[in-house]
C-alpha cells in the first residue's frame, strides 16, 4: 500500500497519549536546553533509540515527563502534536494525558489541563474545534466536499476535531484518581469526554482505580481501559465485568477473554507498532488484529505512542494494509468505522459520517 494514499485517507485516532507522541525533535530541544540533573550527552541516544522494551519505555516517559512537566512545554507540545495528527489527514483526535500535579512549580492538575487547552487554542495553522455545543464546530466538515483539496484563501487549512481524555496513571492511589475524574466532570463543557486508565500495567491493583472509574461512569463520562497490555488474567477478568466503552491493547487475552470481547462488542484500540516493539505480541503476523477483524469484531487503529515509537497513523494503516493484505476499500471502511466509536457527541459523529461519505463517493 503506498504511504501516499495512507496519508490522504481520512482517520480517527482515539488512543494517543500526549507526552507519547511528542515530536523527537522537541525532546532532543528540551533535553539540550536543560540545566539542571540531566547530561544532554547521556540522554541523547535514550531518546533516539529505535527498539524499546516495554521496562525501557515507561523509563522513557521518566525522561520526559522530566523535560515536559511545566506548564509552557505541556501547551507547546499540545499545540505541536494537534498539528501533526492534522497534517496526516486526522479529523477526529481524541488526545488522553495524565493530569501532573508539581507543588514546586505551581501546577495542579487542573492547572495542567488548562496549559494543555492553551495549547489547543494555540494552534494557528489548522482549524481546531474542541468545544462541545459550538455551532462552528458541528459543521467543521458540512460543506467540504474531500479534506485534501479544501483551500480557504490559496491555502489549503486541515480541519480537526480534538476531543480530550483525562489518563489516570496506575501508579496513583484512589484519592488522586478520583481527583481527576471530578476534574474531568468540571471541564466536560471544555471538551474532556472521558477517562483513560494507564500507566505501567506491571504497576498497581484495579481495586485502587475501580471506585474512580465506577464515579466516573455514574457520572456519564466515557471510560477506556488499557487492558491485557501484560498477562494479569484476573485483571482482565474485572475489567471485562467493568464494561468499559472501549479498551486498548487486548494482547493478552485467554481463550474465555477473547470469547467473552467478542459477545461484548467492546471496541478495541490497535496499536500494531506499539504492541510488536514492546513484545505484548511476539510478532506483527500473529497479532490479534487479525483474529478480532476476521470476526469483525470492532477496531480502531491507533498509535498509542507516535513520538517514542516513531510512527504516525498513516504508517500504522500502511502496516495493517502490507501486513494483512488489506486493500483501499478495507482500509478506508475500517477508517470510517472509527467514527462509531468516538465519545465525542452526536452531532460531531454525524458530522464526521458525511464527510467520510463524501469522500467515499469522490473514491468512486
Ligand atoms: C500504558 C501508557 C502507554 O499521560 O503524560 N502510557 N500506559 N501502556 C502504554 N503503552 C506503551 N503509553 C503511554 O502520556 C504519557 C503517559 O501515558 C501512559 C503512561 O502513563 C505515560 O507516562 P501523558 O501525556
Amino acid at each position: 500500500m503506498e504511504m501516499e494514499w495512507c496519508v490522504s485517507m481520512p482517520k480517527v485516532e482515539l488512543h494517543a497519549h500526549l507526552n507519547g507522541s511528542i515530536r523527537v525533535s522537541t525532546l532532543l530541544e528540551l533535553a539540550k536546553a536543560e540545566k539542571g540533573d540531566i547530561d544532554f550527552s547521556e540522554v541523547e541516544h535514550v531518546i533516539v533509540k529505535y527498539e524499546r522494551s516495554l521496562i525501557e519505555v515507561f523509563k522513557m516517559f521518566d525522561l520526559i515527563h522530566n523535560l515536559t512537566t511545566d506548564h509552557n512545554t505541556v501547551t507547546r507540545i499540545t499545540k505541536e502534536v494537534v498539528e501533526d495528527f492534522a497534517s496526516e489527514n486526522v479529523v477526529y483526535l481524541e488526545l488522553r494525558t495524565t493530569p501532573k500535579r508539581n507543588d514546586s512549580i505551581g501546577m495542579s492538575k487542573r492547572s495542567y489541563v488548562e496549559a494543555v487547552l492553551k495549547g489547543l487554542r494555540s494552534v494557528s495553522s489548522v482549524d481546531v474545534a474542541f468545544i462541545p455545543h459550538n455551532e462552528d464546530s458541528k459543521s467543521l466538515f458540512s460543506s467540504l466536499p474531500t479534506i485534501t483539496n479544501d483551500k480557504c484563501n490559496g491555502v489549503a487549512r486541515k480541519r480537526i476535531y480534538v476531543r480530550l481524555l483525562l489518563s489516570i496513571d496506575r501508579r496513583e492511589t484512589t484519592e488522586a484518581a478520583l481527583e481527576t475524574v471530578k476534574l474531568a466532570l468540571e471541564m466536560r463543557h471544555l471538551g474532556v469526554v472521558g477517562i483513560d486508565l494507564s500507566g505501567n500495567p506491571k504497576v498497581g491493583e484495579w481495586t485502587t482505580y475501580l471506585p474512580a472509574l465506577e464515579f466516573a461512569k455514574e457520572q456519564g463520562l466515557h471510560v477506556t481501559l488499557h487492558c491485557g497490555e501484560v498477562p494479569n488474567p484476573e485483571e482482565v477478568h474485572n475489567m471485562l465485568d467493568f464494561h468499559p466503552q472501549r479498551i486498548g491493547h487486548a494482547c493478552f487475552f485467554e481463550d474465555e477473554h477473547q470469547r467473552r470481547l467478542k459477545s461484548s462488542k467492546i471496541p478495541v484500540e490497535i496499536c500494531l507498532t506499539s504492541n510488536v516493539r514492546t513484545l505484548s505480541v511476539p510478532s506483527i503476523d500473529v497479532h490479534h488484529f487479525v483474529d478480532l477483524y476476521n470476526a469483525k469484531h470492532p477496531l480502531v487503529l491507533c498509535t498509542d505512542d507516535s513520538g517514542v515509537f516513531s510512527t504516525c497513523l498513516s504508517k500504522e494503516y500502511k502496516i495493517a494494509a502490507d501486513s494483512f493484505g488489506l486493500g483501499r476499500r478495507e482500509m478506508f471502511e475500517l477508517s470510517r468505522n472509527g467514527v462509531e466509536h468516538i465519545f465525542a457527541d452526536s452531532g460531531v459523529k454525524e458530522d464526521l459520517r458525511n464527510f467520510f461519505n463524501s469522500v467515499a463517493k469522490n473514491m468512486e
